[in-house]
């Protein structure tokens, strides 16, 4: 199917693809796919201030109805689901069956936010005065803007989105401009839902196509109550100070470099599995890929002899052909940065294998590479690093102190895990002395998390949490409410202040 075909099935008029400023390519074979309009500062501006009047409408609808916009959002969803991840899987290069998957994410955020539009609870607090109550109510927060990357281009505005419209905020979002198209699609299905919705507020929901100046000016707007900025952490250094600058909020989910350790007792028929497609899935290009392999000596050249196999047989090429596990790397860049790490860790006494270019021939607009395994003989400088590629580094180590430091010793702290059969080493790195990422895994890979939990990591990974469990709150401000349903006026702390007056 064609692209003009697949935005006729997600009701986008083809017009969008022709006469602007940004190029927009598939990594797939470099063809062009459209040249779309961009943005500007001052309509970026202008955008958070229609928001803000939105917010002002919005905040005022009863939280279980606002989540009805969320329900309809997700039944256009699960109707255009093959189109939608068809289109990601055009504009990012990952494997079809990762586009359907991150629809999926959408469809069940969608779900989870619905149910949430019932559980917006605060608590009640005993208090220490007499005929007094206490309680917390939470509101409405504002404007969110939301900075996405190219690599998650649709999942991660969902995560956001369902959220911040079931806690009565609006929504201004900045996609990647690697991956404008899916972000049009998005917003029109977002427009039907409003539309068989009735009643909503214009500009609940607004996309904004561009580069650096409309991040900039996302950040820097008093109108953006919460920034949720995906990416680097160079855009991380960046956003976060200008944001908490003027004292607004920001939820920041940066780079990763999550480790999975493999212990003696491991099932290693499990863990090749689990390594391969935390490290190959998404071409490496998942916040969450594995990058680090911390294996014990007793197992490693078994694992290793393993991988290399697995590694092998996975099938490159055309993501959106079947039976094919990795697709092309987002740009000329990616691949550039992939061989001046590979480069980088022979010369910190790495050894190679695979990381070469593929398909140059049939694709020479295109970037493909086979996967990267590296044992390295410790963890040099360039393994403390995030390169957004496939690429494995493997550590041996002896004793299970050591390879919960070594994994605790980067950076980052997105995602980690350990395949063992052994009790005390899976309860050690879960426990305050072992892993000290934000999400901790046991015979699981680092990828690939569920909606329900929260997601997000430690140090310079940014301390966002969004998605399951109780991120919600990110959304919405707390209001601590102290009732007194007595005649009298007691103080707290038993301060007495005037009481003859
Ligand atoms: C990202 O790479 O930005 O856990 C998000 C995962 C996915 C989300 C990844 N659910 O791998």
């Amino acid at each position: 199917m064609n692209i003009k075909n697949l935005l006729d099935v997600l009701e986008l008029d083809s017009g969008i693809l022709g006469g602007g400023s940004l190029a927009v390519h598939s990594p797939i074979d470099g063809a062009k796919l459209a040249q779309v309009h961009e943005h500007t500062a001052a309509q970026a501006a202008a955008a958070v201030d229609a928001a803000c009047v939105a917010f002002m409408a919005w905040r005022l609808v009863p939280a279980p109805r606002r989540g009805e916009l969320i329900r309809l959002l997700g039944d256009e969803l699960r109707a255009h689901k093959q189109a939608l991840g068809r289109l990601v899987s055009i504009e990012t290069g990952k494997i079809l069956a990762e586009g359907l998957g991150e629809v999926q994410e959408m469809i069940d955020i969608c779900d989870f936010a619905l149910g949430l539009s019932r559980q917006l609870y605060g608590l009640t607090i005993a208090s220490e005065r007499p005929g007094h109550r206490m309680m917390e109510t939470w509101h409405p927060l504002g404007v969110v803007g939301v900075i996405s990357a190219f690599n998650f281009p649709v999942a991660v505005w969902s995560w956001n989105t369902a959220l911040a419209i079931v806690c009565g905020n609006a929504v201004v979002w900045k996609p990647s401009e690697k991956t404008p198209l899916s972000a049009l699609a998005c917003q029109a299905l977002f427009n039907r839902a409003v539309a068989r919705f009735g009643g909503a507020p214009g500009n609940l929901s607004q996309v904004l196509i561009g580069r650096r100046e409309v991040g900039e000016a996302l950040a820097d707007h008093r109108g953006i109550a919460l920034l949720s900025a995906t990416g680097s952490t160079r855009m991380g250094r960046e956003v976060g100070p200008r944001v908490a600058a003027r004292f607004g909020r920001s939820l920041l989910e940066l780079g990763g470099n999550n480790a999975i350790i493999v212990t003696p007792t491991a099932d290693l028929d499990m863990a090749t599995r689990g390594v391969l497609f935390a490290a190959v899935g998404t071409a490496g290009q998942r916040c969450t890929t594995t990058r680090r392999l911390i294996v014990h000596e007793s197992v490693a050249d078994d694992l290793l002899a393993r991988l290399k196999k697995a590694y092998a047989s996975a099938r490159i090429g055309n993501p959106l052909d079947i039976g094919t596990l990795l697709g092309p790397l987002i740009d000329e860049a990616a691949f550039e940065d992939m061989q001046a790490a590979l480069a980088k860790a022979r010369n910190e006494g790495g050894t190679v294998f695979g990381g070469e270019r593929q398909w140059a021939e049939q694709y020479p607009q295109a970037w493909y590479v086979s996967p990267a395994l590296v044992e390295m003989p410790a963890q040099t400088a360039v393994v403390c690093q995030e390169t957004f590629a496939p690429i494995l580094y493997v550590m041996r180590y002896e004793n299970f102190e050591d390879a919960v430091h070594m994994q605790n010793d980067v950076p980052q702290g997105l995602s980690s895990a350990i395949f063992t059969n052994d009790l005390r080493e899976a309860e050690i790195f879960m426990s305050a002395a072992g892993s000290d990422c934000g999400i901790v895994n046991v015979n699981i890979g680092t990828s690939g998390a569920e909606i329900g939990g929260a997601f997000g990591g430690e140090k310079e990974t940014g301390g966002g949490r969004e998605s399951g469990s109780d991120a919600w709150k990110a959304y919405m401000r707390r209001a601590t409410n102290t009732v007194n349903y007595s005649h009298e006026l007691p103080l707290a702390q038993g301060i007495k202040f005037g009481e003859d007056v």
